[in-house]
């Protein structure tokens, strides 16, 4: 029997927001989740090896190390030390555990509960008339998945899913895989993360990654922190906000909600930040109505444009404008027109805020923008973050030291999974690549990303999905839709650790293919191996696990995707997969040949750090259709949710990593012991004839008319703006509409759902988990 209980959320209990994020009690927090899951000595060996330059990358997130002589030797926050250690569990999942639970009893268990399990250990699948997963070998079961991938009318009745969890050579050859079988049906989770970013800056800047290295982030005169939580999110982001302090640079954070991190941080790894006050911050904190982004940078602008008129040559960097942009008087001529009071209303700013805020980017001579979910997860995402890139080009902040545009990524290789090919819309040049270096013709047409992958397999168009590396049930939209899609499939497989959700919303037949972590050693015919990842800010190095693999019966990820390949395409002198698993250098080598920027990958990626991939827009090169950074015309709309109603914004607590909630807590918030909690100004609260705790349904209110519903959650009094509120994911899937998507980016719209609370109709409600 399992020893782990389901969490009660009757044990809720609220204090008030921190104001500070980090410190002593931070490593504290690490240390008890990670000996609470193995034993002291795989915890030293685990900590000991994360962000070194022999050790392996940190799973948490996607934020850069500093260069190696600069590094800590614990270059590691709180939130990656649990996450790593999560992985690194000595809790198995046997053989006997699926026997003592049927898929349908795992179905009612929590997301914590089934990852609390610990590592999976043996392949299993779940037979189309039975309700237990059993034991099969790696031969039959990769045989199973290949026979119906053979058996598809057509290859773009498959869908291969990923998270940026992947390393660069099993994603590499993934889609390799895909395109050789014939579809580019790859959607990843940057569908729902930073597609919008993406968007916005390949059409206005020629290439969608950020252009800032860790370097222009100290030496910054300003930086705009908006839309993220850095505190829960991106803790080592605020070492480095720290130091941009330190050099004399300010800080501007926008954001609905007063973070913990925003405000002030005490560093945990010096004597200072232990027992001090910490460093301030946020020179100036800008609490936003959410979606209100938009009119705030069209308010900067215009305020720019402004007072370059009244001083003329002095404002504007006029000689980069017209040496390396188009579409400005285009541009100008409608930011000059938005009124103060719309500005003020979308924001629920006032002008005097903004004004301040103008003050501060005149006297800057470098200003920097991050963003993360705040801004890409919203209908109008894509404009607003081609308006962020307006701000920038207005005064040539764009190209040159402590300057430029900076979305935050989340997954750790999330940015190198696109590099390698991971996208349902590769351009025809890396497509013509990879053709010509494997003698085939990949398909043109583009593929579908999540939500049209998702609208495919509820329709029938789609009939085989495999997972790699994340929990697509949990991560997307309109969870019942979803279900029900999944489970109308021939065949679901995933290639995973832990046991999740996904795992339990089966098609007719189901494998779980269990894989090695990012911390576990990973021996090949052709002796010991590593993977590379590449991060936020370009930046590609080596990650290498220590530890003893979690069971011998795992198969690492290239391994599995090898084999699958090979059994599914049959053996090909040109795509040789049997010495792609062996030896991971001679992956290395074709993506060298076929990817601009990873000549001489497999010497340059065994330097210490490795090595960064140029960005041209750091040369003022911008690959556009005229060659010139783009100016662009952008309306913003106000979010307003009609009478007796709500926006509410999906985000993560403190102690959860994307789909998997660690434990119930969220301590910056100051929420303990639940999950199921609504956030709500106590102003709504009274208006809403509710009272603090109550226990409410939430109803999200779309235009298909449907319900959708997510029983028993406590109302808790907190500072969001009036007429917004704030609940966790994934519980709050349920209640985001499969077509409720940004403009351009199809990214769901997880940051603005149009909700009702409603008294709930069941108190226990709230022990049904899905
Ligand atoms: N510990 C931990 N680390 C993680 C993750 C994790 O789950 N746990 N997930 C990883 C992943 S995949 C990602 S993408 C990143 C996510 O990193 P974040 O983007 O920081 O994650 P969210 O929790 O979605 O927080 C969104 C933030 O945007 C704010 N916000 C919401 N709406 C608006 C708006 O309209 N305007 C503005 N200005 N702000 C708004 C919210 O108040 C919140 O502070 O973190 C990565 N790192
Ligand atoms: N409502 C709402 N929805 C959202 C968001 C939101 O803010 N609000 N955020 C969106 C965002 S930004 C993202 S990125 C997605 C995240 O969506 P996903 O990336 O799909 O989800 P994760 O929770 O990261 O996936 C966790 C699973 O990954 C597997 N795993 C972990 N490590 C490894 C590994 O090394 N190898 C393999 N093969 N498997 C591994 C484990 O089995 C684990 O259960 O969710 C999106 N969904
Ligand atoms: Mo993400």
């Amino acid at each position: 029997m399992s020893t782990i209980d389901e969490p009660n959320e009757d044990d809720l209990s609220v204090s008030a927001p921190k104001t500070w994020a980090t410190g002593a009690p931070a490593v504290g927090h690490a240390l008890r989740y990670a000996l609470g899951q193995t034993s002291p000595r795989r915890t030293a060996l685990t900590l000991l090896g994360i962000n070194q330059a022999k050790g392996f990358d940190c799973p948490g997130c996607a934020w850069p190390e500093p260069a190696p002589g600069q590094r800590h030797r614990n270059e590691y926050c709180e939130n990656g030390a649990k996450h790593i250690s999560d992985e690194a569990t000595s809790r198995r999942v046997t053989a006997d555990f699926f026997r003592e639970h049927s898929v349908s009893e795992l179905g009612r268990r929590s997301d914590y509960w089934l990852n609390q399990q610990g590592r999976l250990t043996e392949p299993m699948v779940k037979r189309p008339d039975s309700d237990h997963y059993e034991p099969i070998g790696w031969d039959e079961a990769l045989g199973l998945l290949a026979d119906e991938l053979r058996a598809l009318d057509h290859p773009d009745e498959a869908l291969f899913y990923t998270s940026g969890r992947l390393a660069n050579e099993p994603a590499f050859l993934l889609q390799l895989f895909a395109r050789a079988l014939g579809t580019n049906n790859l959607p990843d989770c940057s569908n729902m993360c930073h597609e919008s970013s993406g968007s916005a800056l390949n059409e206005t800047l020629g290439i969608g990654k950020g252009s800032v290295g860790l370097e222009d982030i100290y030496d910054a005169d300003l930086v705009f922190v908006v839309g993220q939580n850095p505190g829960t999110n991106h803790p080592r982001m605020l070492s480095a906000l720290e130091e941009t302090k330190r050099r004399g640079g300010q800080v501007v954070a926008v954001n609905p909600l007063p973070e913990a991190g925003l405000l002030r941080f005490k560093h945990p790894q010096k004597a200072r930040g232990i027992l001090g006050r910490g460093t301030a911050i946020a020179d100036q904190f800008l609490q936003i109505r959410p979606g209100g982004d938009l009119a705030l940078f069209q308010a900067l602008n215009r305020l720019l444009l402004e007072a370059e008129d009244a001083a003329p040559g002095t404002v504007l960097d006029q000689q980069f404008i017209d040496t390396y942009t188009t579409g400005f008087d285009d541009f100008a001529a409608h930011a000059r027109t938005i009124g103060w009071a719309e500005i003020e209303d979308a924001t629920g700013l006032t002008r005097a805020e903004i004004e301040q805020v103008h003050r501060r980017v005149l006297a800057s001579g470098s200003v920097i923008v991050c963003w993360a979910m705040g801004l890409t997860q919203h209908k109008h995402g894509v404009p607003t973050i081609r308006e962020v890139v307006n701000f920038l080009l207005l005064r040539g902040n764009i190209g040159r030291k402590g300057a430029g545009v900076c979305p935050v990524r989340g997954h750790s290789n999330v940015q190198g999974d696109r590099t390698m090919g991971i996208w349902e819309r590769m351009p025809q040049s890396f497509l013509d690549a990879l053709g010509e270096e494997f003698s085939f013709t990949p398909p043109a047409a583009h593929g579908l990303d999540s939500v049209d992958a998702i609208r495919a397999m509820r329709d029938g168009r789609a009939k085989v999905f495999l997972g790699v590396a994340g929990n697509f049930v949990r991560a997307t939209p309109d969870s019942d839709v979803t279900e029900q899609a999944m489970r109308a499939c021939r065949l679901t497989a995933h290639i995973s650790t832990k046991l999740n959700r996904s795992h339990t919303v089966c098609g007719r037949t189901a494998l779980i293919l269990p894989t090695l972590g990012r911390s576990d050693r990973d021996v090949q015919a052709g002796g010991e191996q590593f993977m590379s990842v590449e991060d936020s800010m370009s930046e590609v190095h080596a990650t290498r696990g220590r530890l003893a693999p979690a069971s011998a019966h795992l198969l690492s990820e290239v391994s599995i995707i090898s084999r699958l390949a090979r059994l599914t395409l049959g053996e090909k002198p040109d795509i040789p997969w049997e010495r792609f698993e062996a030896d991971y250098d001679t992956i290395r080598d074709r993506i060298a040949r076929v990817i601009p920027g990873f000549e001489d990958y497999n010497a340059r990626v065994r330097r210490p750090g490795g090595f960064r991939l140029p960005n041209p827009v750091n040369r003022r090169e911008f690959r556009t259709p005229s060659g010139k950074a783009v100016f662009t015309r952008n309306d913003f709309t106000t979010l307003r949710a009609p009478e007796g109603h709500l926006i509410l914004q999906t985000l993560r607590s403190h102690d959860q990593w994307n789909t998997i909630p660690y434990a119930m807590d969220d301590r910056y918030r100051g929420i303990t012991g639940a999950r199921r909690v609504v956030l709500v100004n106590s102003a709504d609260i009274a208006g809403l004839g509710l009272a603090d705790r109550d226990m409410v349904d939430l109803v999200s209110v779309w235009e298909d008319g449907r319900e959708r519903r997510a029983p028993g959650f406590r109302v808790v009094a907190y500072p969001t703006p009036v007429g917004s509120a704030a609940a966790y994911y994934p519980e709050t899937n349920v209640l985001v509409p499969l077509d409720s998507v940004a403009d351009i980016s199809n990214t769901p719209t997880s940051k603005a759902v149009v909700v009702r609370l409603e008294p709930a109709r069941d108190r226990s409600a709230a022990a049904a988990y899905g």
